[in-house]
């Protein structure tokens, strides 16, 4: 298993690999190959294409050249660079946060008739945090509270007001620094100007403005997506499901959801119950109709729904390359421009739904919330038909598939812990204090392969529980490990030490808690929030015996996410990457020490999933000692 031309730890995933190859179709990692190999220059963060003076390079031997034209050195060309990644990963979530709060204002206009308020305590809840008068008619109060939430996102002035969830500390050291969040639109904005040519030259702070921006994704465009998409569609419940390529089904209509949006992919679930379109099947010749997700979406619609996951980032082609799929119908972000071309070769049609994101040749089936049920059949029906044209003898669907548990949200989490009459944090507080629990970490992030797929993900997620600590997770990550297992709770009998088996068993959950999709990451924060709410585990969000780590990130959302991590005093590991080994000695210490002293939280970087699970572990212990915690209750 750790020979090292193994690309995947998944099974599924090897034999998809292994029929590309016999077939000579090119994957991500056949691509990777050929662009081998890539450059030093920017892998170290210090080729600047920012003017037409440029493109200018560091020498990171310090013999050639050490300015660029206009005079930038390596620490502000790569401080820029990394800055740049922040403002997109921000703007990727925030701007997805957008299009739910815009699906709310036309839902309470009376203009998207397909959706409603699924969770009308979560519309309490927010109409007060935004001060809004609860004593009006709900289609008033979701008006006001669409326009306010769309409001946060041009704000000039002031705060965001997530920001009001963070424990005072947090919000006091964010106001020390000038890094309190104002509008999310302004942020994006003002950091991409300050990285622009000749305008900011000090990397320490060109990272202030970062983790500002960063801020404004973790604690305002993420954040909004979650808490609509749950008043919206429904808060998640804890539900089972299956993962991996075995569950697109031979004898059905497959029909694959990808990507980030879920308010399509959900009328797409209720699309493929209808019964009209279910007779349409039969009539060609399947047993029904069969929806699965890839990233993201996936997680979506399997933390409302159950819908099986088909798998992760890397995943996607391969999910075609079953030659089982008869529709894959996506939206936006981490959508592989490859995909056409994959399913050219068999009988897939792509459909594409955002205005934002087309391919040539490609044609699209616009999602629009106002008819988003017809949208849905419309392309339901497509992969109905298509059907027809699949050749049976290329279907090859690997046999491999997983149960998992998913739709532990913050609110789930205190139920469950607390018990049915006396919803608390107080438990998992009072586990942590009493040495049962090391501490909790939140694993996230994609897939990449420049590293052996889902290797990372699940060999530091094992390390961690064994160490008894409790793991959340998100996104493709998450994925990873529930194809590995991790997500049952019968895995914290086989893998877990013995203080987490304990509580696992005693509330009957895996060690390993899928929390949802990357904007979802946002659940992390207000979970985090609620400990130290509690009490006992200190006064701020780096007072916790917590790490995060993003083991096989690809994404720039995935740079934002870890930024807003550090803003919010958590120590943050990546796996290796050109992020890694950035070209500035300077700009990598402050990243990775310099900044604890400023927000309480740092980066380090790793390539070896238990160094990453060793330096994780060491610093919660260290946030124990500093809590004057008791000592581990089985060691
Ligand atoms: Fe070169 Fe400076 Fe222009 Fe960057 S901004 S391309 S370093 S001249
Ligand atoms: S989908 S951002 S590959 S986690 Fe959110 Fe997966 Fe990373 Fe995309």
């Amino acid at each position: 298993m750790e020979g090292k031309k193994i690309k995947s730890i998944d099974l599924a995933t090897q034999e998809m690999l292994e029929r590309a190859q016999k077939e000579n179709i090119k994957t991500s990692w056949d691509r990777l190959e050929a662009q081998q190999p890539q450059c030093g220059f920017g892998q170290l963060g210090i080729c600047c294409t920012v003017c037409s003076m440029g493109p200018c390079r560091i020498d990171p031997f310090g013999e050639g050249a050490q300015a660029g034209v206009c005079g930038a050195n390596a620490d502000t060309i790569a401080a820029r660079n990394l800055g740049r990644k922040v403002a997109v990963g921000a703007s990727a979530h925030s701007d997805h946060g957008r299009d739910v709060a815009h699906t709310l204002l036309l839902l309470a206009e009376g203009k998207a008739h397909d959706y409603g308020i699924a969770d009308s305590n979560k519309l309490k809840e927010l109409a007060l945090e935004f001060a809004i008068d609860t004593n009006k008619a709900e289609e008033v109060i979701v008006k006001e509270l669409a326009q306010k939430i769309l409001a946060e996102f041009g704000r000039q002035e002031g705060k965001l007001t997530f920001v009001k969830r963070a424990p005072k500390k947090r919000q006091d050291i964010w106001k020390k620094l000038g890094i309190v969040p104002r509008g999310i639109d302004r942020e994006v904005v003002e950091l991409l100007h300050t990285t622009t040519m000749g305008v900011d030259n000090d990397y320490k702070n060109i990272i202030n403005t970062s983790l500002r921006c960063a801020l404004s994704d973790g604690w305002g465009g993420s954040m909004i997506a979650t808490d609509l998409q749950d008043m919206i569609l429904g808060s998640p419940q804890p539900v089972r499901g299956k993962v991996n390529l075995g569950v697109l089904k031979e004898d059905y209509v497959n029909i694959v959801v990808h990507g980030h949006e879920p308010v399509l992919s959900e009328m797409a679930v209720k699309a493929s119950k209808d019964p009209e379109l279910l007779k349409a099947a039969k009539e060609k010749g399947a047993k029904g109709i069969n929806l699965a997700g890839i990233c993201c979406t996936a997680n979506e619609v399997l933390m409302r729904h159950g819908i099986p996951v088909a798998g992760n980032f890397l995943q996607q082609e391969l999910a075609i390359i079953t030659g089982a799929v008869e529709v894959m119908m996506v939206d936006v972000q981490c959508i592989m421009p490859a995909l056409q071309e994959i399913a050219s070769c068999f009988h897939t049609k792509l459909v594409t739904t955002s205005p934002k994101a087309k391919f040539p040749g490609v044609s699209q089936i616009e999602f629009q919330a106002q008819n988003a049920y017809e949208i849905a059949k419309k392309i339901i029906k497509l992969g109905v038909d298509n059907f027809p044209n699949r050749n049976k003898e290329r279907v090859n669907i690997p046999r491999q598939e997983m149960d998992l548990v998913a739709g532990f949200t913050k609110d789930i989490v205190h139920k469950i812990l607390g018990g049915k009459y006396r919803a608390s944090y107080q438990p998992l507080n009072d586990a942590i204090i009493q040495g049962r629990l090391r501490g909790l970490a939140g694993v996230v992030g994609c897939n990449n392969p420049k590293q052996k797929h889902d290797y990372f993900h699940t060999a530091l997620v094992k390390e961690l529980i064994k160490k008894d600590v409790l793991v959340l997770q998100t996104g493709c990550s998450a994925i990873a490990c529930a194809k590995q297992g991790l997500l049952i709770p019968e895995a914290a009998k086989e893998y877990a030490g013995k203080g987490l088996q304990e509580i696992c068993e005693a509330v009957g959950i895996p060690p390993v808690l899928h929390l949802g999709s990357c904007v979802d990451n946002s659940r992390i924060l207000t979970a985090a929030s609620q400990v130290i709410a509690q009490g006992g585990l200190g006064d701020d969000l780096c007072d916790i015996p917590a790490a995060g780590a993003a083991p096989e990130w690809m994404s720039e959302k995935a740079i934002t996410i870890g930024m807003y991590f550090v803003a919010s005093g958590v120590f943050t590991v990546f796996g290796a990457s050109p992020f890694a080994t950035l070209g500035s000695p300077k700009l990598t210490e402050y990243l990775c020490a310099g900044l604890e002293e400023e927000v309480g939280g740092k980066f380090a970087f790793s390539s070896d999933p238990s160094e990453m699970a060793k330096i994780m572990i060491e610093h919660i212990d260290k946030k124990r000692q500093a809590l004057k915690l008791k000592p581990m209750m089985y060691e």
